[in-house]
């Protein structure tokens, strides 16, 4: 006789424990129970043998045959199990709720901003943008700060690389004013606009100084505005922004583009005005430049200066932001620390 059945068996079974998949299984159903299966030989062979070992040993056979075919039915039933289990553990209940996402928020300048712009519309003004690349002209020669004029100092200005004229006419602006001579070049009064719009120096960063700044700039121009119209809009201005409890205080100031010029200052929140190192021991911070439009910044567009007067101003909104949440140094809100803007 061919193989010995025990050897099949041993075989068969170690070989069927280490099936993992459904291939498998049927490539050892071939192997021992196909066609040209190991036991199918030995069953066909057993013909040739003498009738009482035909028996005997075809009995034997059958029996091993029958044990494998079970064992094949068992196997294939395990495989289907853990294919059930294994799809039943990676289950997705697609009706759940997703996990939160983290919801953003405003810049706390771009919040002042909007209050700042919400205040000034509420009474009427209108807002306008302009460039922030910007001639000379009109941040300069048009404000009356001509070249090698030392009022220019006052801007420590960045230029743009490029020339005309072995000059440099360009550069990034150093505050909102070029917009006072661009809207009245293009307006007749009466004028009343705000400018909201970022602002570049060549400036040493300090606690109240940075490099960048948005700033807001008025403009108001028609028939017989004062300097009460000024000092009553930037005060009440002031008291919506901060609350009526906040001290404010006007002081002379020069800008070549006003007469006569001021700035607006506020008590510092952080001493309450006893002097600190974010008030530069002052204990005020400057918000605002200010003053009655220059009468020969009203000429040069074309104005009657007798029959038209005017105010302007520009603020800092960084500077009004620190003193609405105290902020000790400017620099931490452009630091992109989430730590920090989180909180506002
Ligand atoms: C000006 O820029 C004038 N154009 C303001 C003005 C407009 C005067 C109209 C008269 C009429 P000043 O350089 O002071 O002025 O800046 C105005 C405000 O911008 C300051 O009060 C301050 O709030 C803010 N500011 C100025 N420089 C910086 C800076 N480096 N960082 C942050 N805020 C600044």
């Amino acid at each position: 006789m061919n193989e010995p059945l025990s050897e099949i068996e041993s075989q068969a079974l170690r070989a069927l424990a280490a099936v993992g998949g459904d291939e498998a299984l049927e490539a050892w159903r071939v192997a021992y129970l196909g066609r040209r299966g190991r036991l199918t030989l030995v069953l066909r062979g057993l013909a040739g043998l003498p009738l009482e070992e035909r028996r005997n040993a075809g009995a034997a056979a059958n029996r091993l045959k029958q044990q494998l075919e079970t064992a094949l039915e068992a196997k294939k039933d395990q495989l289907a199990h853990s294919v059930a289990e294994a799809l039943a553990a990676d289950r997705v209940d697609v009706t759940l709720p997703g996990p939160p996402l983290p919801a953003g928020r405003l810049h706390p300048t771009t919040q002042t901003l909007r209050d700042v712009l919400d205040y000034f519309i509420s009474i009427g003004f209108q807002v306008v943008e302009g460039p922030e690349v910007e001639w000379d002209r009109y941040n300069f020669e048009a404000l009356r700060i001509p070249r090698d004029h030392p009022a220019r100092d006052m801007w420590d200005t960045l230029w743009i690389d490029y020339e005309r004229d072995g000059e440099r006419p360009m550069l990034l602006r150093t505050h909102t004013s070029p917009m006072q001579v661009r809207v009245m070049e293009q307006t007749e009064p009466p004028i009343r606009v705000v400018v909201p719009g970022r602002c570049y120096r060549y400036e040493a960063t300090d606690p109240t100084h940075e490099w960048m700044m948005v700033q807001v700039e008025g403009l108001v121009v028609d028939e017989g505005v004062s300097l009460g119209d000024l000092k009553g809009t930037l005060t009440d201005f002031a008291r919506r922004i901060f609350g009526p409890e906040r001290r404010t205080a006007f002081r002379c100031d020069y800008f070549p583009f006003v007469e006569p010029g001021m700035e607006l200052r506020i008590d510092c929140f952080l001493c309450g005005g006893e002097g600190c190192r974010t008030c530069s021991r002052t204990g005020w911070i400057e918000i605002l430049g200010a003053g009655m439009v220059h009468p020969e910044i009203l000429e040069s567009v074309g104005y009657d200066s007798e029959k038209y007067t005017g105010f302007a101003f520009g603020m800092g909104i960084e500077r009004i932001a620190m003193l609405r949440h105290g902020i000790e140094d400017i620099r931490l809100l452009y630091a992109n620390d989430l730590r920090f803007l989180g909180q506002f």
